[in-house]
């Protein structure tokens, strides 16, 4: 259009949006064999919970067969991935852990 109207619409309607980085949960799976005292130890130790946290938590993973135990950066959530998993490979658990976009 003469009057340059169409860019004044996309001035006006272009909202700036913040630029967040994507999340990713980290789920913990449910299994036959592993303790029940040594996935609380696992929550306590390496995603801060307290005790109490931790047994509601390693109850819901032992009911439902999964449940998300945070929620993080990808590099983050690598991290404590690999480190569950060293943790339960270590004392020949079978307990597996995951990550999930968000
Ligand atoms: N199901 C296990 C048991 O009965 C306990 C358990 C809970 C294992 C949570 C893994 O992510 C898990 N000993």
């Amino acid at each position: 259009r003469p009057d340059n109207r169409e860019d004044v619409d996309l001035a006006v309607k272009t909202k700036p949006r913040t630029q967040r980085p994507p999340l990713y949960k980290v789920l913990l799976l449910n299994d036959d064999f592993t303790p029940m005292e040594f996935v609380v130890h696992v929550l306590e130790r390496l995603f801060n919970m307290t005790h109490a946290q931790a047994i509601e938590i390693m109850l819901t993973v032992h009911r439902k067969g999964v449940a998300v135990v945070g929620v993080f950066s990808h590099e983050i959530a690598e991290t404590k991935v690999a480190q569950v998993m060293e943790l339960a490979r270590r004392q020949q658990h079978p307990l597996q852990c995951t990550m999930e976009k968000e």
